[in-house]
């Protein structure tokens, strides 16, 4: 009986903790998961989402050229690669046409805008 009220206790504390981080407003405005970098079809973080945990150097065709914004929601630590260089061509050919610090979110960018194709993660830009 102790164990189960402890449970619901550290549920209820659980749920207030989300609660406030909610209520609290965004840290960014994309919806992208932590530790990962995402790309969506259309700017301001609309349209379908792409998220990647690792290196891609071939993007998906719905998303390859397709891309128009961007969220790197890398954890940052020593010796972490957190952050995320985009190419222009498979296998990073082309060129870079963005390079996003940890963290950093970008709603649009015409330079870069439909020309993603794969990208890794890096220690700097
Ligand atoms: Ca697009
Ligand atoms: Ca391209």
């Amino acid at each position: 009986m102790k164990k189960s009220r402890l449970l619901t206790s550290t549920a209820a504390v659980f749920l207030t903790l989300a609660a406030g981080l909610a209520a609290a407003g965004p840290a960014g405005a994309a919806d992208c998961p932590s530790g990962e970098f995402c790309a969506w079809e259309h700017a301001d973080y609309t349209g379908q989402r792409a998220n990647w945990s690792g290196d891609d150097g071939w993007w998906e065709s719905w998303i390859a050229d397709e891309d128009s914004s961007w969220a790197n929601h890398g954890i940052s630590g020593p010796g972490i690669k957190d952050h995320v260089k985009v190419y222009s061509a498979s296998g990073l050919g082309g060129h870079m046409t963005l390079c996003l610090a940890p963290g950093q979110e970008v709603n649009h960018n015409a330079a870069a805008n439909d020309d993603g194709d794969s990208h890794t993660w890096a220690m700097s830009c």
